[in-house]
């Protein structure tokens, strides 16, 4: 029997476990990246661990978040990476030199290859035939030190894509199309090939940027085939060596087929506030814009940039916009000043702003009150913009350099003018952003400055959990609604004491001061719980804040790792009634807690209502075994001693 190409990659890493469908295996990890807001957890873990040097082939610490300097922590924060990536093998990127996913494409993926990120938008490589997937700090860092990665054997989804995209018709509206077909929890569980005749015609930035929005879908990750397409970009960026072919075997099965024609489709956009409310960006009249905001990992490369300038070249933008742009790297923005083009962007009146993630993730550029924001960015959860009030749509960068033209959501097909735009035959590399870690690290003195606490740590499980319903939220809470981030919170990451009082308070603003006040309890949540992120802070506030367990409908996949990596027990309702039945403030207690755990079946008692809820814990021995211990550390201790 044939096989996918997950199959294939995984096969090729596999250290634990067997290709069995929905059975824990342990991979090989090649490759890791931490950018910035995740990073500074991953090294204090990394450090924790012991290991004097990474054990992959390459380790890289990107700086593309926590850019804005108002305050000294983000420098600190800056500089305890910079220092702790020389010490300990890793490769460090400046600020500067651009987003971890654009970067990594451009200069670090190989096909066939494994990757693991602190972040979730590391499927971004699966554009590059690569196996590539997002996950917490601390995986990173077991990953770092030479540890396999753990994940359920996936589903492979056969993305079939069909002929030819029509002109201003983009790689976004085709993950837009996936989006609306599945919706943000229909990827859980599973890796996305795409494949058929469709793909021929997608060059590696714009297959990243499908591979990368199917982080929305909660998959795995997703993959494209490495072909011609994918020689021709390791080529012109000097890279011809890292070439390798990467495709599914012509009998390979799949779970499940999904057919997309792209001749017929048509530009998309993702509504407020989910990135599967998708509607054709012609059915949408008279949406008046007050903010373009184009970049981030999603669509900031050299091709995206390149089609904006085209449709923007000798035009003013509408007096109603603000447009701003963040050029996806350093190779990109001095391409962009090289070709002239940049001339072009600002002189229609676009503000160029730093190669970063920047508006993305709240880090400036907040729309007015009630502002509607056009981003090609990948999620538009309420408040991330860091205006609650915000109207944030998410489309392509043809979509948004059309509509700020107009100043209204505008259909890119209507443009009048040709944008015919192809890839360099050679890229300018320069590397001179990228700090190679020291020769011998002993001698790097690491720098901590006063931001940089130490993390929470979790204790071995109680015989008894017990306590209150502290909170009780609905469906699909994302990671921005646990921990939110923002200009004001991101410099706060290597803080959790800080971060803690802001723990879900987007949902419930006085959940922080009720979990000190009661030494800690529960949450409830509904389905998709978690969903978004990577951000292991989403597991770290609720330990410090002393909860015990999360009681949902269902669990997105990283973050679930993260709340069973910091101790916090993920239970899943078995009938979704008693959701319903338990109420914000009921008492909750679940005894015999070793028992019911290893069993998988847990009894949860509410003794406010005197009702027993039956509920499911499925997961691993190895995560089972991790809870009682007390999380990872305490596990990878208790297996050295
Ligand atoms: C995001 O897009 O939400 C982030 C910010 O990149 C996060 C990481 C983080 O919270 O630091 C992610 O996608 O994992
Ligand atoms: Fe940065 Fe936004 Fe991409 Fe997250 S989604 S890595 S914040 S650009």
């Amino acid at each position: 029997m044939g096989l996918t190409m997950t199959e294939k990659i995984i096969q090729n890493h596999l250290v634990v476990g067997e290709m069995k469908k929905g059975s824990e295996i342990g991979i090989k990890i090649d490759h890791t990246l931490t950018q910035d807001s995740t990073g500074t957890m991953a090294y204090l873990q990394f450090e924790a661990l012991g290991i004097d040097k990474v054990k992959t082939k390459r380790s890289v610490a990107y700086i593309d978040h926590n850019i804005l300097q108002t305050g000294p922590e983000n420098a600190d924060d800056h500089l305890y990476i910079q220092t702790v990536a020389k010490k300990h093998g890793i490769y460090f990127s400046k600020p500067g030199n651009g987003i971890c996913h654009q970067v990594n494409l451009e200069r670090f993926d190989v096909p066939g290859e494994t990757l693991i990120g602190s972040d979730s938008h590391t499927p971004t490589a699966g554009g590059m035939g690569m196996l590539a997937i997002g996950a917490g700090g601390l995986d990173v860092a077991v990953a770092m030190g030479g540890g396999e990665y753990y994940i359920i054997m996936p589903q492979v989804v056969k993305v079939n894509l069909l002929g030819k995209l029509k002109p201003m018709v983009s790689a976004k509206d085709i993950i837009l199309k996936v989006l609306s077909m599945l919706t943000v929890k229909g990827g859980v569980g599973k890796v996305f090939e795409y494949v058929g005749d469709g793909v021929k015609s997608l060059s590696v930035p714009e297959r990243a940027t499908i591979c990368n929005m199917g982080a929305e879908l909660g998959a795995t990750t997703s993959i494209f085939p490495s072909d011609e397409k994918t020689l021709d970009f390791l080529k012109a960026q000097g890279r011809e060596s890292d070439f390798k072919v990467i495709n599914p075997d012509e009998d390979a099965v799949y779970d499940e087929t999904i057919t997309i024609d792209l001749n017929e489709l048509e530009p998309l956009v993702a509504c407020p506030h989910s990135p599967d409310k998708v509607k054709k960006v012609s059915e949408i009249k008279n949406l008046k814009v007050n903010q373009i905001a184009i970049g981030s990992c999603t669509n900031s490369s050299l091709f995206d940039l390149m089609k904006v300038a085209e449709i923007l070249k000798g035009k003013t933008i509408a007096e109603n916009v603000s447009l701003v742009i963040a050029p996806g790297s350093k190779q990109v923005l001095t391409m962009l000043a090289e070709n002239g083009v940049l001339a072009q962007l600002v002189a229609s009146g676009a503000r160029i702003l730093e190669c970063a993630c920047g508006p993305c993730i709240g880090m400036g550029q907040s729309p007015c009150t009630d502002g509607v924001s056009l981003r090609t960015f990948n999620r538009n959860f309420e408040g991330r913009s860091g205006t609650v009030s915000a109207q944030v749509y998410l489309l392509s960068p043809e979509t948004a350099a059309v509509s700020a033209l107009t100043g209204y959501l505008t259909d890119p097909t209507t443009f009048d003018g040709k944008v015919d735009v192809e890839l360099p035959k050679e890229f300018m590399v320069n590397d001179n952003l990228i700090v190679p870690p020291a020769e011998d690290g002993e001698e790097v003195e690491i720098v901590r400055g006063p931001n940089i606490k130490p993390f929470p740590k979790a204790k071995p499980i109680a015989a008894k959990l017990e306590g209150i319903a502290l909170t009780k939220v609905g469906d699909n809470i994302t990671t921005d609604h646990i921990m939110p981030s923002n200009a004001k919170l991101l410099p706060f990451r290597s803080n959790i004491p800080h971060l803690a009082d802001y723990c879900l308070t987007p949902c419930d603003p006085d959940f922080p001061k009720k979990a000190k006040e009661n030494g800690g309890g529960f949450i409830i949540g509904g389905s998709n719980y978690g969903q978004g992120s990577s951000r292991e802070h989403a597991a770290l506030a609720p330990l410090y804040l002393g909860i015990k367990a999360v009681l949902a409908k269902s669990f997105a996949r990283i973050h679930k790792a993260n709340l069973i990596n910091n101790g916090i027990v993920p239970i899943v309702f078995k009938n979704s009634e008693d959701y319903d039945k338990i109420e914000k403030n009921d008492k909750i207690v679940i005894d015999n807690v070793v028992n019911q755990i290893n069993e998988g079946i847990v009894t949860v008692h509410n003794e406010t209502k005197n009702e027993d809820y039956e509920m499911v814990l499925d997961i691993p021995e190895r995560q089972k075994d991790m809870l009682i211990c007390g999380g990872k550390l305490n596990q990878i201790k208790k297996q050295n001693a």
